[in-house]
């Protein structure tokens, strides 16, 4: 890596509030071909059913199904693979935990128009715990992203240890519910930023994003970097999947695991719901538990 791809202001900015943005990293071109791609996994998939390529919305738009995320889109198609280790993205990530990465998972939200589920507030780690927490999510912006359209929303700072996401009786709900969090007076910082920017956040930073009720797409990518020393602690059939695979990007591989970072805590997680199932249905219990003006 010659020149820093990350000024020292944004290296600042990361430590301090566990998040930086790129702005307009990806020219039009870029965005072209990855759009182009998108509609044709979306299409194949909807027409076939094959619903273990993509998550629907739960409400349909004119009488049509929509997709409101691709799995593992590293998988499905080379220009989200080449994109991942693009020296962009790969270069301001190794900036923030080292030469040696791996990518842990990739995920395509789709955030369609007027239906677009929200995603409630979280953090990352929390469902993939780590023996460190040198892991980074690059958020990137595939369309314009505003408050209108449901951009990410994060709470700088609150990124120095895992915060509780289980409910009363004991089972992970996707969602935060540490009693501190939930009753804070801390403002959220929106991230709206034009499309081709990359957001780099660390994998405690608590983030969320509305529902899009807007005409307007916000179509994102996610990557999930990681140190290659930073070995998950959770074993899981999810796990399992999830670890098959990751991939080494750069560097080598670790010959042993480093411990640091705050205790992680560890998800009681059965089965395999999705981020956005398991919110919804934790949202429906608690809705039944605490009705409104009860
Ligand atoms: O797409 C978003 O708004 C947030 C994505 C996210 O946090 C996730 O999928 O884990």
């Amino acid at each position: 890596m010659a020149e820093s791809p990350l000024s020292p202001d944004q290296i600042e900015e990361y430590r301090r509030d566990g998040v930086t943005l790129l702005p307009s990293l990806l020219d039009a071109s870029t965005l072209g071909r990855l759009h182009e791609t998108i509609d044709s996994i979306v299409a194949g998939a909807v027409e076939s059913g094959d619903t273990s390529i993509l998550e629907l919305e739960p409400e349909e738009v004119d009488g049509k199904a929509v997709a409101r995320r691709i799995y593992d889109p590293c998988e499905r198609h080379q220009v989200f693979r080449k994109l991942c280790s693009d020296t962009r993205i790969l270069d301001a990530v190794e900036c923030l935990i080292g030469p040696d990465i791996s990518l842990h998972h990739s995920k395509l939200n789709m955030k369609p128009p007027r239906v677009g589920s929200a995603v409630e507030w979280h953090q990352d780690l929390a469902y993939f715990p780590h023996t460190n927490d040198d892991l980074v999510t690059a958020l990137v912006y595939l369309d314009d992203a505003s408050i209108e359209n449901g951009c990410l929303q994060v709470i700088p700072a609150l990124h120095h240890a895992y915060l509780d996401h289980h409910d009363e009786a004991g089972q992970f709900s996707g969602l935060i519910t540490d009693e501190a969090f939930t009753s804070r007076a801390a403002p959220a910082r929106p991230l709206p930023a034009p499309a081709g920017s990359v957001i780099l956040m660390h994998c405690l930073l608590p983030h969320s994003s509305l529902p899009n009720r807007s005409r307007d797409g916000r179509r994102t990518l996610i990557f999930e970097y990681r140190a290659c020393d930073a070995v998950p602690i959770l074993y899981s059939p999810r796990a399992a999947v999830t670890e098959e695979k990751a991939r080494l990007l750069r560097g080598r591989p670790a010959r042993s695991a480093r411990l640091a970072g705050p205790p992680p805590l560890l998800p009681r997680l059965d089965g395999d719901k999705s981020l956005y199932q398991l919110q919804e249905e934790t949202l429906a219990r608690q809705a039944v538990e605490n009705p409104p003006g009860a």
